[in-house]
């Protein structure tokens, strides 16, 4: 081999080395940082997965930690093989313990859809780039329907190797699927919400992570330069940028030719497009936070904040982690969340599950159960708190049932009792006057019924009183149409009040 050709092999070598990023990746500690300098690293596009109080993690291949050390950082090595050690997560798995691969959730997805076929379908969204489909799960009464009921979407695995996202979504749907026809509480979800399950977003990347054994975060786009994926939670179309993300194919936090350039956040856009969630939430590991928009940049004004941090904080109180706006955590762009809220009006989460990417499968039920109980109550409160403002579906609040409209005055009360922004209130205003109607109209109905029993619901809700007044102005009007048609005894309760 002569010289020439030597070096032209050595240089060849060395770029498919680089193209095909198959040097391992380490778990890395960047010691003695603050907060604001570990968001910072985070922005310039490195894979920050933790910032805690003096430190933060980041997953880094030795030219990125050597560039970091360079800069002065002081690194400290915590897993130096992060492939080894999907592959000792994927050994804690035994027959009761074991993490859902893609194929598992199709199986089970399937068979679920059959066998609870009264409450849920199951529908393909979208082909992923190697052509698998990306499975949504609807979980409601009249499934086969599409009714003006509040509607919520959880979504797991938009990055790969955080298996603990696919158990949180599959573990709701099994909980409503099961107890159904047992639990009273969990039949009022299914029967007025309408609940979709998307458990796997990145089917090629999830596979690839398993199979592969592989530390993996993106999809598998086959990129222009030769490179692999595009990170799915930098693709959104809502201020789709540089922050946080890089236009290097060669980065864990790549962002993709341009906005909605993949198949896999394409289908999550149109899904919400026609379904008009109320609320989301988008599981990812780990750190164990309940992150909310905006995201892309800091101190961005979200007018409905007052919502967003009561949910944040009362789901907390279930599963015992932190709220935090996510540009605190640090600013990124093109995520899902903002997406969602921004051109969607979703009332969008990303929950940060447990404290590392894989924890051992044996630790599967004890941050699947607490999580669970957050889902449910989000799935509540979508009918609710999500009905203050107009959202992206006006219409609902007028057909809200009974208990719902009742419950979302009162809710409303209790977070804009006191909002001194003028706009903002005239706004929850307007919205409380729909609700108030809508019960107005059903406690009328009940009425005509001879039935007084939402009348005295209505009467013990101090927050009722604009539908009580709605219900006395039109039993007067009645009857001074038509006397009689609803008792003297109710007539003369209205009259003297
Ligand atoms: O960076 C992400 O995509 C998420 N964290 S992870 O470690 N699972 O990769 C968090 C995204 C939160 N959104 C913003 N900070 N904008
Ligand atoms: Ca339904
Ligand atoms: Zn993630």
């Amino acid at each position: 081999m002569n010289m020439r050709m030597a070096a032209a092999l050595c240089g060849a070598a060395l770029l498919f080395a680089t193209a095909s990023h198959s040097a391992p990746k380490s778990l890395v500690k960047i010691q003695k940082i603050s907060k604001i300098q570990a968001a910072k690293i985070a922005s310039l596009g490195y894979d920050v997965v933790s910032i805690k109080d003096g430190y933060a993690e980041a997953v880094l291949d030795k030219a990125e930690a050597a560039a970091l050390s360079g800069k002065g950082y002081s690194l400290k090595t915590l897993i130096a093989d992060l492939d080894k050690y999907v592959e000792q997560m994927k050994g804690t798995q035994n027959k009761t313990d074991a993490y859902y691969n893609y194929a598992k959730v199709e199986t089970v997805l399937g068979d679920w859809a059959k066998k609870y076929s009264e409450i849920c379908r199951l529908e393909s969204i979208g082909k992923s780039c190697e052509n698998k489909d990306i499975w949504a799960l609807k979980i409601s009464d009249n499934p086969q329907k599409n009714e003006q009921e509040p509607a919520v979407l959880l979504m797991g695995a938009h990055h790969s190797r955080e298996w603990p996202s696919i158990e949180v979504p599959m573990a709701v749907a099994e909980k409503l699927l099961t107890n159904y026809s047992e639990n009273p509480e969990i039949r009022r979800l299914v029967d007025t919400r309408e609940i979709w399950i998307v458990p796997v977003v990145n089917p090629d990347g999830v596979i690839y992570s398993m199979e592969k054994s592989k530390f993996w975060r993106k999809n598998r786009r086959k990129n222009a330069d030769g490179t692999f994926g595009v990170d799915l939670n930098r693709n959104y179309g809502y201020q789709w940028g540089d922050v946080g993300s890089s236009n290097s194919g060669y980065s864990d936090t790549y962002h993709g030719p341009h906005a909605f350039s993949e198949p896999e956040s394409i289908a999550i856009k149109k899904l919400a497009e026609r379904e008009k969630f109320q609320a989301s939430i988008s599981y990812h590991t780990y750190s164990e936070l309940i992150l909310y928009p905006f995201g892309y940049a800091h101190n961005v004004n979200n007018p409905d904040s007052k919502i967003f941090v009561k949910l944040a904080e009362e789901m907390s109180k279930m599963n015992g982690y932190r709220p935090q706006n996510s540009a605190q955590l640090y600013p990124a762009m093109g995520d899902l969340d903002d997406y969602l809220y921004g051109s969607e009006k979703v009332l969008s989460f990303t929950f940060e599950l447990c404290k590392s990417f894989i924890p051992p499968a044996n630790q599967i039920p004890s941050f699947t159960a607490p999580n669970v109980e957050a889902a449910l109550h989000l799935i509540d409160k979508s009918g609710t708190y999500a009905m203050a403002i107009p959202g992206n579906n006006p219409g609902l609040a007028n057909n809200l049932d009974f208990d719902d409209a009742l419950t979302a005055v009162s809710d409303i009360n209790a977070i804009f009792g006191n909002e001194r922004n003028i706009v903002m209130r005239n706004e929850v205003l307007k919205q409380l006057d729909v609700i108030s109607k809508r019960l107005a109209q059903l406690t009328v109905e009940d009425l005509k019924h001879q039935s007084t029993e939402k009348w005295e619901r209505l009467r013990s809700e101090q927050t009722a009183s604009l539908a009580l007044s709605y219900v006395r102005t039109r039993l007067l009007f009645d009857e001074g149409h038509n006397p009689g048609s609803y008792g003297v005894e109710l007539i003369n309760s209205v009259k003297n009040k």
